[in-house]
């Protein structure tokens, strides 16, 4: 130490205190100045920084002095060169207008004040500089450096003492700096260095001043670093905007530039670096400042205007300084001669020489004495002077007493673990290989595995499952390997700093283990770099040297995503473990890691998503640590998922960086490998504004140049990364160096590819070009040729993709994303302004990037107009989903997402809840209607308006459909906009219910009407009987009350009995005919076989009468099947041709059945229609193509028509038969007897019988149409009961019921169920609704609820009914009566006979009469509700008009497709879709399938067989092979996708393996060679994949 006498120095720290207080003052004026006094304490922060907040959106200009902060950090974050300047803005253009005009009356007198107006307001850059970086904590301290440094800024080295004591070493804030420079000696071989600016020793040069001096030392400065012809302003100096405002604070600041050469000799100002150094203030009061940097320079200029006896005792004390003394002196008349006398005094102390004094004077040619100085720079340079970094400059500082910023403990704690584990690397590669070992062979081979899991190349002549399952077994081993290896003690050390150190410490011991890595890494990896970029450029004629770099690149690079990467392997292996029951639950050591990761994110830090190395994504890892960050933010974390993609080096990260103020990697030659992804808050007011909480930001490797795209899986890898990236997010930048069409042309076709995937999937994010290196200002205007030419290029391109991904549509680039010409192409100029190493950025490239920032924010915010961005559960989804169908080939097919799953199955929820409402509509209307048709007279019957009304109500349900179908799109539901092109399915959908409830209807109104037709013939008769009878009992009536004698019960009796058998014998006996139904549809069989060959004629005479005939005993014989075409196909397809065909000939017959039973029910005469309409509904199954397939043969038609007509003739025979009993004239007149008797005996009693009219009228008249009432109502309660209760979940979708089945299946563990479930699974869905239903009302007394509801409706309606007809001036009960059936005409059909009975004789008052009915129907409805209860509820259900069975039927068997392989039903949701899928497929040999020779059930699975290189032949390809992953080719309508894991068949894996040999058995086959592992499923894993495939979780 060489510093002054302890005198001075007391002397020195007196004034300090003095000086310090003063300054301490001036800070605190300068803060509250800048509004920024409560940073003081609580510092600024990255976050602060980093925070999109509403200053993010607006512009920047400051306003006030307490912008000009925020202006700073935005500017210099943003790269911005004009980041320094502190000058508000003139008032804007129109305000300037006004002005001109009132010049124009003269010179203002106070321009001459004017021009210093805003040294008064402002305040200078420097103070704003320091009163910033005093408020920011360290790491903005680093960042703003980072970034003033690539703004060729000069950095404050020393700040001054202002809020502490001593002044403060930024040796920290500049730890992040990296520069890059070619010095001479490596011109020729083009070598290069890199290295940390704070650990690179050089010559460092200073200047300061002494007294005052009269020319800026800061301008000269920027004229000796600035290249030729290219000014820069490394320093602030005077003549900047705002630089004349006086320093308040900043006094005392050194400041420190350099310069770089680039290799360049003649345009290099210096060979070799070296740093310079400013001192802001003068010597003598900043003499600390001063002593260090004559500790550290190599020669310090001292700028002087004259020097005095008091310059010249300050100066002696330097006498022990080594360093090299230099003066510029500006030289002023009369001193020159006083200054000289005591520079020749100095001399020897300072050990100054001629050379050593530069004069400058007004008249000195500015060039010449700069070169003068350079020229004296570069001779201290060539003298071997001492070479410093920072680093060594804090060690002096010290000793000085300055504060440095690296000293704090915490720094300092973190600084000490990072080197425990950082003194262990030697050797990158040799580390990475032996210390980081998941991550090595282990992890890529996995990742090759999985891979191959997919895509099954390799397969050979292994079956694909059991491929799969040594592809598993392959993983499994190698996830066990991984888990073998313990910890090692650097990974400890990491997890342990991690997770234990205080959030200080923690972020201190993250960047150190950067830097620390960093600099390790470097020494190999930045000449790599270099060599590959040249091998680029070079043109890789080469490919494979090339992937030798990259890969020796990839094996030299460390960094923490190492580290992190490592940890997610280690997580990943012991859950895999976990998962296969290998390790405990709660013996899991990891479980914590996914939290610090999350923590870490939440900090800004980015995280590894896809791992470029290994070309895979750490899923588990992944989805673990998002979940935890999911749950760390409380849910709320919805984002908007921001993409970069584009050529490798072309400043992707730079751009990211640039636009929100990022840290990602960024370097020349390759730096980004696979992608990373950062999370931005958004401040709390602005999360409404932006529908975000975050923006996630990801970074990705660059796609590689088409020259190296020959590189091995180069451009497989590119693609993707693109996809899944393009998939993942909402806004893509592509980003485009304009230098190389055809390069463009490339990328472009990769990114259009991934549009092209992912609009097929519903995901449609923005698309920004970015062109790159674009500098003319009208860039916009002249590129317009250009961006036509770019559409007319991407059109083509994405014709090419649609080729390619088999997509046969003309599509246009449009279709496949929002892209507007205009706004969506953003010219941007190069980011440098000059040739680096010493350019700084450039001005148009920041506010470029900024604008397009801008733009990006206002798209953001109207997006969120329209659609909620994703969560976090979401995201993760998204990145299974894509990742799944990544790995297999044919990206477009295999995607599954179950979000989309899930959207499509709440849409196809409610559309199967608007579809029961409308047959529930159409069904009450018909119900009306027929009731209404009873009722009508025979002209009303011909009058008949219904089809129009029938007509309307259809077109009315069908629009309702159609408009709530709209407003559900518009509803703003989760991820509607994923489900559009699924829209499509549902209009159709609605349109062909339409007109399949519009045949119905038709059917049931003709069928209603032909019914009542019938009756009227009957009824006629029937009257004319009755008129009789009336005649006669009234002249009875009228002779026996002529009689003496009264009568006697008995007597009279008798008379009545008399009359009776007297009128009946004199009736004509009207018999109605009795036909032979057989007969009529035996004739009609033989009409329809009529012209089919005498063979068959023959066998219809053979077969005899038809009564012989029952469905029951048909059986399927070999001749059935025709053997004519293929004598050669194998007995095996036979066999299941005769499968095929019996199972027709079930499912037939069990609809033809059901036809019968149907018609039966009616109750009407026999039609011959019924017999047509059999026979057309056999010979249309017929005719269906699949079934021409089976080739039956004539023989099996016509036994078959036999067996079905037979069981026709047997049943309508009946039915006719007991329709003429019912019906038979005579005998209804006979069950009127006992009213006519009771009628006459009351007459001539002269009784008051009104009472017992009405309650016979209850009992005969009104309780079998209630009861009709109530049976044809109950169905439709019911169903609707069902769909409403608790369990009704499982009829809400097709996915639902499939779910709900399979799961019982697995609980009941029953072969059986599962055959029945298997092979026929109409019969077994029918059943188990049916089942479900008895079980349903038998526990609960909720069918009598029902009943009883629909009683006391219907009831409450007559009681209307009653109060009205009586109200209306009616005088007989008999027009009272019409009156009422009238009313009530379309709810009951009261007999018209039974009727009569009541009419008869009837003279009550009609009012009572109707009081009379009202006081009875209270017991009239208990009456019918016992009634009701006494029934057997199964007969009762099977009874009703509308089964309700049969209306959820349909609801979950939805079209009834089956997959072509494994018969697995269709689960789409509507009637009419155009792709039929299903969640789950099977293993084939559940559905009978076996193998040929061997006989052994087959197990393949059709999700597996379809990416897999197998073929598969059946009657479709009329046996010829076909590839299975061309099976659209037969199947077009099928979507067959592979299995979104491999757990995901679990559930079949299982069955099949539990009931092996059953099935073999059953089937009639041998059991099937299971692959070994199928045989460690469990039941829990079963249903675990259960869950997973219908996304039940
Ligand atoms: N000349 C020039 N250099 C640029 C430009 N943009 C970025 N760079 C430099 O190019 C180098 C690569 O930048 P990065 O941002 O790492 O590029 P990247 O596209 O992320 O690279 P990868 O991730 O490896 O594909 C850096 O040294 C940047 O400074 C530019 O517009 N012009
Ligand atoms: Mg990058
Ligand atoms: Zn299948
Ligand atoms: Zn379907």
């Amino acid at each position: 130490m060489t510093l002054d006498s302890p005198k001075k120095r007391a002397h020195c720290i007196m004034e300090d205190v003095d000086l310090s207080s003063e300054r301490r003052k001036a800070f605190r004026e300068v803060l509250s100045k800048l509004k920024l006094q409560k940073y003081e304490s609580r510092k600024l922060g990255m976050n602060d920084v980093l925070e999109i907040n509403s200053g993010s959106l607006k512009d920047w200009t400051p306003r006030k002095l307490r912008d000009l902060p925020w202006h700073f950090l935005r500017k210099v974050m943003a790269l911005n060169v004009t980041a320094r300047s502190t000058s508000f803005r003139c008032g804007a253009p129109h305000d300037q207008g006004t002005r001109v005009d009132e010049e124009e009356q003269g010179i203002d007198e106070q321009i001459f004040f004017f021009s210093d107006s805003d040294t008064k307001v402002s305040v200078n850059p420097l103070d704003l500089l320091c009163a910033v970086l005093l408020c920011s904590d360290s790491f903005l301290q680093q960042e703003i450096l980072s970034k003033m440094s690539m703004c060729q800024f000069a950095l404050p080295l020393l700040l001054p003492a202002l809020d502490t004591p001593k002044c403060n070493l930024m040796l920290w804030a500049m730890r992040d700096i990296v520069r890059k420079w070619r010095p001479h000696s490596l011109a020729e071989s083009r070598g290069f260095r890199e290295e940390s600016l704070v650990l690179t020793a050089m010559p460092t040069i200073s200047f300061v001043r002494m007294g005052s001096c009269s020319f800026s030392k800061s301008k000269l400065l920027n004229e000796v670093l600035s290249p030729s012809q290219q000014h820069h302003d490394f320093f602030i100096h005077q003549d900047l905007s705002s630089g004349n405002v006086p320093r308040e604070i900043a006094d005392g600041l050194i400041e420190i530039s350099w310069f770089f050469p680039g290799g360049r000799k003649n345009l290099d100002l210096f060979s070799e670096p070296v740093a310079v150094t400013n001192l802001r203030g003068d010597i003598e009061s900043h003499w600390l400042q001063f002593s260090f940097l004559t500790e550290v320079s190599s020669a310090v200029f001292i700028f002087a205007e004259n020097i005095t006896e008091r310059e010249y005792t300050l100066l002696s004390s330097l006498k022990e300084s080594t360093t090299k003394y230099y003066f510029i002196l500006n030289r002023q008349a009369g001193r020159s001669s006083e200054t000289l006398a005591f520079l020749n005094r100095l001399a020897p102390v300072l050990k100054l020489k001629n050379s050593h004094m530069l004069m400058k004077d007004s008249s000195t040619n500015k060039a010449k004495f700069v070169e003068k100085l350079q020229f004296t720079i570069q001779s201290i340079m060539n003298s071997s002077p001492k070479r410093i970094g920072i680093e060594d400059m804090a060690v002096i500082a010290r000793e000085l007493g300055i504060q440095i910023d690296e000293d704090r403990v915490e720094c300092q704690t973190a600084s000490n673990c990072v080197k425990e584990i950082t003194t262990e690397i030697k050797d990158v590669a040799y580390y990475k290989q032996e210390r980081l070992r998941l991550q090595g062979d282990l992890w890529k081979s996995l990742a090759k595995v999985e891979k191959e899991m997919c895509r099954m190349r390799r397969q050979g002549d292994i079956p694909a499952e059991k491929y799969k399952s040594q592809l598993k077994d392959k993983m499994l081993e190698l996830r066990k390997q991984q888990n073998k290896c313990d910890l090692t003690d650097g990974l400890t050390k990491f997890i342990d700093a991690i997770q234990h150190l205080l959030p200080l410490e923690k972020h201190y011991f993250l960047k150190w283990m950067k830097f620390q890595l960093d600099h390790i890494a470097r020494g190999n990896l930045s000449k790599l770099r270099a060599e590959y970029k040249e091998k680029c450029k070079s043109l890789g004629d080469d490919p494979k040297q090339l992937a030798e770099l990259d890969k020796l690149i990839s094996s030299t690079s460390l960094g923490v995503e190492h580290f992190m990467r490592e940890l997610g392997q280690f997580y990943e292996a012991e859950h895999s473990m976990v998962k296969e029951g290998k390790i405990l639950k709660s013996g899991r050591q990891f479980t914590h890691l996914p939290g610090i990761a999350a923590d870490l994110m939440l900090e800004g830090f980015p995280i590894e998503l896809i791992d470029g190395d290994a070309s895979n994504i750490p899923l588990q890892w992944v989805t673990d640590v998002l979940t935890e960050l999911h749950a760390k933010l409380r849910g709320r974390s919805k984002m908007l998922v921001l993409t970069v993609l584009g050529v490798q080096s072309t400043g992707k990260s730079t751009l990211l960086n640039t636009m929100f103020g990022l840290q990602f990697a960024v370097s020349s030659g390759r730096c980004t490998r696979g992608a990373f992804m950062l999370l931005i808050q958004v401040t709390e007011i602005l999360k409404k504004e932006l529908g975000c909480d975050f923006i996630l930001v990801i970074d990705t490797e660059g796609l590689k140049a088409p020259e190296l795209a020959k590189l091995e899986d180069s451009y497989q890898h590119d693609n993707e990364l693109a996809t899944l990236v393009i998939g993942l997010s909402d806004i893509t930048i592509v980003n485009m160096a304009m230098e190389n069409a055809t390069e463009m042309k490339d990328i472009l076709q990769i990114v259009v590819h991934a549009f092209l995937r992912m609009e097929k999937i519903g995901h449609k994010p923005n698309c920004q070009f970015v062109h790159q290196n674009v500098s003319d200002v009208s860039a916009h205007e002249q590129n317009m040729r250009d961006r036509k030419h770019l559409l007319e290029q991407l059109n083509e391109m994405i014709k090419a993709a649609a080729k390619m991904e088999k997509l046969n549509k003309e599509i246009k680039f449009s279709d496949i994303m929002e892209y507007d010409l205009e706004k969506h192409n953003w010219y941007i100029p190069g980011l440098w302004h000059g040739v680096p190493p010493m350019a700084p950025v450039n001005m148009g490239y920041s506010e470029k990037v900024y604008e397009l920032k801008r733009y990006l924010f206002e798209f953001i915010k109207n997006r969120s107009l329209k659609r909620t961005p994703k969560d976090v559960p979401q995201f993760i989804e998204w990145v299974k989903s894509l990742w799944n169908a990544v790995k297999h080939e044919n990206f477009i097919f295999s995607f599954r997402n179950s979000l989309i799953a899930e959207a499509y199955n709440q849409l196809s929820v409610k559309y199967s809840e608007w579809e029961w409402d409308f047959r529930k509509e159409m069904h009450l209307w018909i119900t009306e209607k027929e009731t209404a048709i009873q009722n009508l007279s025979p002209d009303e019957l011909e009058a008949d308006k219904s089809q129009y009304e029938m007509q309307q109500k259809l077109l009315c349900g069908e629009q309702r459909i159609l408009e709530l179908l709209k407003q559900y799109f518009e509803s703003g539901a989760a991820n509607l906009h994923l489900i559009e092109k699924y829209r499509e399915d549902f209009i159709r959908s609605a349109k062909s219910l339409k007109t399949e409830l519009e045949s119905y209807s038709f059917k049931k109104c003709k069928e209603a009407i032909h019914i009542k037709k019938g009756q009227h013939k009957i009824a006629n008769i029937q009257a004319e009987y009755m008129k009789v009878i009336e005649g006669k009992v009234d002249m009875l009536l009228d002779q026996c009350r002529r009689k003496e004698s009264k009568l006697e019960n008995k007597e009279l009796e008798m008379e009545f009995e008399k009359m009776w058998k007297e009128t009946f014998s004199e009736l004509s006996p009207i018999c109605l005919q009795k036909h032979e139904i057989h007969e009529d549809i035996e004739f009609q069989l033989r009409k329809d076989l009529d012209n089919r060959g005498s063979s068959v004629n023959q066998k219809i005479q053979k077969a005899g009468s038809l009564m012989n005939y029952r469905i029951n005993s048909f059986t399927m014989r070999t001749e059935y099947l025709d053997f004519s075409f293929t004598s050669a196909v194998k007995r095996w397809f036979t066999k299941k041709r005769s499968q095929k065909t019996e199972k027709l000939a079930e499912s037939l017959m069990a609809q033809c059945n059901s036809y019968i039973e149907e018609r039966v029910y009616s109750k009407a005469d026999y039609d011959e229609t019924y017999c047509r309409e059999l026979l057309h509904l056999i010979n249309e199954k017929l005719q269906r193509e699949e079934v021409k397939k089976l080739q039956t043969s004539v023989g099996f038609e016509v036994d078959l028509k036999l067996h079905i007509l037979g069981e026709a003739a047997h049943a309508f025979q009946k039915m006719h038969d007991d329709f003429l009993k019912e019906n038979d004239p005579q005998q209804r007149l006979e069950k009127l007897k006992p009213q006519y008797f009771s009628t006459f005996r009351d007459h001539y009693l002269e009784k008051d019988a009104r009472q017992n009219r009405a309650k016979e009228f209850c009992d005969q008249c009104l309780k079998p149409a209630l009861m009709d009432y109530v049976s044809k109502r109950l169905g439709l309660e019911i169903v609707d009961d069902i769909l409403s209760s608790g369990q009704s979940i499982e009829y809400a979708s097709r996915s639902f019921f499939q779910f709900t089945v399979q799961k019982k299946l697995l609980e009941d563990g029953n072969f059986n169920n599962y055959v029945k479930y298997i092979l026929n699974y109409e019969k077994f869905v029918k059943a188990w609704i049916w089942r479900h239903i008895l079980d349903y009302y038998r526990e609960a007394e909720d069918l009598e609820d029902l009943e009883e509801e629909i009683l006391s409706t219907i009831i409450k309606k007559v009681r209307d009914a009653l109060e009205k007809a009586k109200d209306e001036s009616i005088t007989t009960v008999s027009a009272f009566l019409n009156n009422f059936c009238k009313v009530l005409q379309k709810d009951l059909v009261i007999s018209k006979d039974s009727l009569v009975g009541i009419q008869f004789k009837n003279t009550a008052d009609p009012a009572q009469f109707s009081t009379f009915i009202q006081t009875f129907l209270p017991d009239l409805q208990k009456q019918i509700l016992a009634e009701l209860k006494d029934l057997e509820i199964k007969s009762k259900l099977s009874h009703l008009p509308l089964k309700p069975q049969d209306e959820i039927f349909k609801r979950v068997f939805g079209c009834g497709k089956q997959c072509p392989f494994c018969k697995v039903p269709c689960e789409a949701g509507g009637g009419n879709h155009k792709e039929h899928f299903a969640s789950v497929h099977r293993p084939q040999g559940l559905g009978r399938y076996q193998n040929l020779v061997t006989e052994n059930l087959t197990y393949s699975l059709c999700s597996s067989d379809v990416v897999s290189n197998t073929e598969f032949r059946n009657s479709d390809t009329d046996w010829k092979d076909h590839p299975y992953k061309d099976y659209r080719q037969y199947y077009p309508h099928w979507r067959i996708q592979p299995d979104p894991s491999i757990t995901a068949s679990d559930y079949w894996k299982f069955v099949f393996k539990e009931f092996n040999q059953q099935f073999a058995k059953e089937y009639g086959a041998k059991p099937a060679n299971l692959p070994a592992d199928w045989q460690k499923i469990t039941k829990e894993q079963a249903l675990e994949s259960l869950k997973e495939a219908f996304t039940m979780k």
